[in-house]
C-alpha cells in the first residue's frame, strides 16, 4: 500500500486542537507527514494527544486564544522546526448558550466575541504577516451556518460567524497578487464537544441535539479542509458550507395577532 505524504514538509497551526475538528485535522496532517502545532487551552487534552500520537512532528502549545498574551507567547516561543508555518487553521471556538437575546448574558456575549473573533483576528494578524514575507500559505477559518440563517438563540454565535465569513472575504481581497489561500468553512450540524460547551457540561441535553440525526462528524469537516489544501495551488476555495443531509432550512416566522 502506498502512502499518500500530501503534507510533506507543511507546518500546521491549529487552534482547538484538544477536541473536534482542529483535533481530526491534526492527525490527518500528522498521518500524512506534515508538522503540526497543536493549541488549546486543557494541558491533559493536548498531553493526551502527544501521548497518543508519539510524534516528533507535533508540537502541543498549551493557548488561551482569549488572552492576547497567551498568543504571543505562544507563538513567539515556537522552536525553529515549527516556526515558518504553512498552514493556519482558525478554528477555536464556541457558541454558549441557547437563549433568545433579552434573555442572554453578557459575558457569553463577550467571551463568544472574544474568542471566536479577537482571538482569531489576533493570531492571524501574527502568523500572517510570516506568510506574507515567505509569500505562501493557507487560512482556513471556522464559520458556521448559524453566520448565514438565523436561529432562535443564535444571536452573537451567529454574528461571531459572520464576521468570520466577512472577515475571510476581504482577506482574500488584501492578498491579492500573493499565493496565499483563504477559505471559509462553514459547516451544519457537527457532533463533537460543541452543544456540551454550549450548554455548559450538560451531556444529555447536547446528545438530544443529536438525536435521530446522523449528523457530520469532526473528520468529515476535517476530509473536507483536505481536500481544499489538496487542490492544486492556483484555486481557492473562498467559502464552502457543508451540512448533513438530515438538515435544511426552516422559513420565514410569523407571529400573527388573531
Ligand atoms: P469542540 O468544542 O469539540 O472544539 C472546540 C475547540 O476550541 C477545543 O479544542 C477548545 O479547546 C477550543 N477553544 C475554545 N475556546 C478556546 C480558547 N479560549 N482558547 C483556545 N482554544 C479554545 O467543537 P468543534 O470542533 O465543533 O468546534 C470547532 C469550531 O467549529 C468552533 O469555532 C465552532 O464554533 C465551529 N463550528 C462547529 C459546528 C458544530 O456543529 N460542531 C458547526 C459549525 C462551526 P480548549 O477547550 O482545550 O481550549
Ligand atoms: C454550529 C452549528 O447550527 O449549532 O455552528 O449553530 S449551529
Amino acid at each position: 500500500m502506498s502512502i499518500d505524504n500530501w503534507a510533506n514538509g507543511k507546518i500546521a497551526f491549529i487552534s482547538g486542537a484538544t477536541s473536534g475538528f482542529g483535533q481530526a485535522l491534526a492527525r490527518r496532517i500528522l498521518n500524512a507527514g506534515g508538522k503540526v502545532i497543536a493549541t488549546g487551552r486543557r494541558k491533559d487534552r493536548l498531553d493526551a494527544f502527544s501521548q497518543e500520537m508519539n510524534n516528533q512532528n507535533l508540537f502541543c502549545l498549551e493557548m488561551d486564544v482569549t488572552d492576547p498574551q497567551s498568543i504571543e507567547d505562544g507563538l513567539s516561543s515556537l522552536p525553529a522546526a515549527f516556526q515558518e508555518i504553512d498552514i493556519l487553521f482558525n478554528n477555536a471556538g464556541l457558541a454558549l448558550g441557547l437563549k433568545g437575546a433579552h434573555e442572554a448574558s453578557l459575558s457569553d456575549w463577550n467571551t463568544m466575541i472574544d474568542t471566536n473573533i479577537k482571538g482569531l483576528v489576533h493570531i492571524t494578524n501574527i502568523i500572517l504577516r510570516g506568510m506574507a514575507a515567505r509569500n505562501s500559505g493557507d487560512i482556513v477559518n471556522v464559520g458556521s451556518v448559524a453566520g448565514t440563517y438565523p436561529y432562535f438563540g443564535g444571536n452573537v454565535y451567529g454574528a461571531t460567524k459572520a464576521f468570520v465569513h466577512q472577515f475571510s472575504l476581504n482577506l482574500r481581497a488584501d492578498l491579492l497578487g500573493k499565493n496565499i489561500r483563504v477559505t471559509s468553512i462553514e459547516p451544519g450540524m457537527c457532533e463533537t464537544e460543541f452543544s456540551e460547551v454550549r450548554f455548559e457540561g450538560d451531556k444529555e441535553k447536547a446528545a438530544k441535539v443529536y438525536e435521530g440525526v446522523h449528523a457530520l462528524s469532526a473528520d468529515d469537516v476535517a476530509l473536507t479542509i483536505e481536500g481544499i489544501l489538496r487542490l492544486p495551488s492556483h484555486i481557492n476555495v473562498n467559502t464552502i458550507e457543508i451540512m448533513p443531509v438530515q438538515q435544511a432550512f426552516a422559513g420565514f416566522a410569523i407571529h400573527r395577532n388573531i
